[in-house]
């Protein structure tokens, strides 16, 4: 690997809402600068603050020229590695970010689209990770917190580069966070590192269109 590799970059966030880790940082710094498929990891963190984080996932996006981007975020009591399919253009915070911001129904990006769609094969790799015997499912929705305003931030800022597949994963809590949350899901960091591994291989190797397979909800 060299500095002149392609750059998959995979983004985490810092700690929030009372927790003191953040399972999607956890991920991303382990795999800093792992090679897949000939490309090289190159992992930015992201901090949980609505205006903040979405400036810096655009700058990282301009700077770092990704041929693949994964944003990795914590979503509690999720149990799976959860694929998101789209990103909104809302902010409607049920609790403030780490700067105590807390937008109710404000667009992402004024005069933006509605929404975004996520451009990895999300469906090949949910069935890619489900093959390796690991559990993932399809999200249809992101939420209206910070990760699906980082979210809807990168594929606006990469609205006129469909080559470059970029989307976002939520990921469970981990094993000590769900110590103090009876009840919830949770998932030991090696499995989460394997399955991002995994799914980053298959979003940068996939040829073709996504696969074919029913993962939608009925409300
Ligand atoms: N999860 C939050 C923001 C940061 C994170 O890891 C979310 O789902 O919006």
């Amino acid at each position: 690997m060299t500095e002149n590799d392609a750059v998959i970059l995979l983004t985490g966030f810092e700690p929030f809402g009372g927790e003191l880790i953040n399972p999607s940082w956890e991920v991303a710094r382990a795999l800093d600068g792992a090679p897949i498929a000939g490309a090289r990891v190159v992992a930015q963190l992201l901090p949980c603050r609505f205006r903040a984080a979405g400036e810096a996932m655009q700058r990282f996006v301009a700077e770092l020229r990704p041929v693949c981007v994964l944003a990795l975020g914590q979503a509690s009591g999720r149990a799976d590695f959860s694929i998101e399919r789209v990103a909104i253009n809302v902010d409607d915070a049920r609790i403030p970010d780490n700067d105590g911001a807390q937008p109710i129904d404000e667009p992402v990006v004024a005069e933006g689209p509605a929404g975004y769609f996520s451009t990895l094969p999300i469906k090949a790799m949910v069935a890619g990770l489900r093959a390796a015997g690991l559990p993932a499912s399809v999200s249809q929705s992101a939420g209206t917190f910070v990760c699906n305003h980082v979210f809807y931030s990168l594929m606006h800022s990469l609205r006129q580069h469909p080559d470059v597949r970029a989307g976002f994963m939520h990921l469970p809590l981990l094993p000590a966070q769900a110590s103090r949350h009876p009840g919830l899901a949770c998932m030991p960091l090696p499995l989460m590192i394997e399955g991002v591994r995994q799914a980053l291989r298959i979003a940068a190797t996939h040829q073709g269109g996504d696969a074919v397979q029913a993962e939608g909800q009925i409300a």
